[in-house]
């Protein structure tokens, strides 16, 4: 990638995700993609769900860290999420692609449909609604499914954090969870290859930065 100049095609924004199992290596990689995008001259935010904004920002850390001793219910967990995303896509998501630039989201809707619809069993068509009209219709052009088991995820987050979060509910829901949210993934990628592209990542980061680049050229070569 050497031709720095804005690619006109680019006036629309491109909106990649990525999405995988806890410890999956999504920080990492979307970091070494960003820089990599920078490199050739694009202009790039590199964003989180749940979060992104203020406001979604505080929903993230009531989502994660609710310690109240009150119980969240699953429904509440769910809308939470999607009052994030409404304001995560309307003021910052929808801006930066109206205005060109590349947009880097490290999860989105799918981890929705993954985590509340087939871990936690929520009606996967009302979590299909809900994630349209939380997302304003915004579709990602291109995921990157990081595809790597739970208990490798697991590994690698307590090799980080020397012991499991427990004060994060949705890390510490237990491997049965996080097995169903493992097989939510692979469905969601076999149903939708054109946008879903899965990329092993249990070896080391270099690696799958390789192949997560030559995915994103040819996303950029089609536009
Ligand atoms: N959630 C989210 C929902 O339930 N519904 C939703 O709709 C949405 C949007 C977010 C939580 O919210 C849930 C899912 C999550 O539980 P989070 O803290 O952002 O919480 O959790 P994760 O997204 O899972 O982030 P993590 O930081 O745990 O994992 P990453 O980002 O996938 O992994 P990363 O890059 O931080 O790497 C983890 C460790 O592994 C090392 C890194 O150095 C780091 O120490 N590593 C590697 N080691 C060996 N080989 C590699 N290839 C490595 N790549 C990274």
């Amino acid at each position: 990638m050497t031709d720095k100049t804005y690619p006109r095609s680019l006036r629309h924004g491109l909106f990649i995700t990525f999405e995988g199992p806890e410890g999956a290596g999504k920080t990492t990689q979307l970091q070494m993609l960003r820089d990599y995008l920078a490199a050739g001259g694009y202009d790039c935010v590199l964003t989180r769900e749940p979060g992104g904004t203020v406001v979604a920002e505080q929903l993230r850390a009531l989502v994660k860290h609710h310690d109240s001793g009150e119980i969240m219910t699953d429904e509440a967990e769910l809308l939470l999420i999607s009052a994030g995303r409404a304001q995560h896509v309307r003021n910052l998501i929808l801006p930066a692609l109206a205005a060109g630039k590349i947009v880097l989201c490290d999860r989105f809707y799918d981890s929705t449909t993954a985590y509340q619809g087939y871990a936690r069993g929520i009606d996967l068509d009302f979590i299909r609604r809900l994630n349209s009209f939380s997302s304003c219709g915004c579709v990602p052009d291109l995921t990157i499914l990081l595809d790597i088991s739970p208990e490798q995820g697991f590994d690698r987050a307590a090799a980080r954090e020397s012991t499991i979060n427990v004060s994060d509910r949705i890390e510490a829901a237990g491997m049965d969870f996080h097995r169903r949210v493992y097989d939510g993934f692979q469905k969601i990628a076999a149903a939708d290859p054109q946008r879903v592209k899965v990329v092993a990542a249990s070896g080391p980061p270099a690696e799958i930065n390789q192949q997560i680049k030559g995915i994103v050229e040819h996303a950029l070569q089609k536009l």
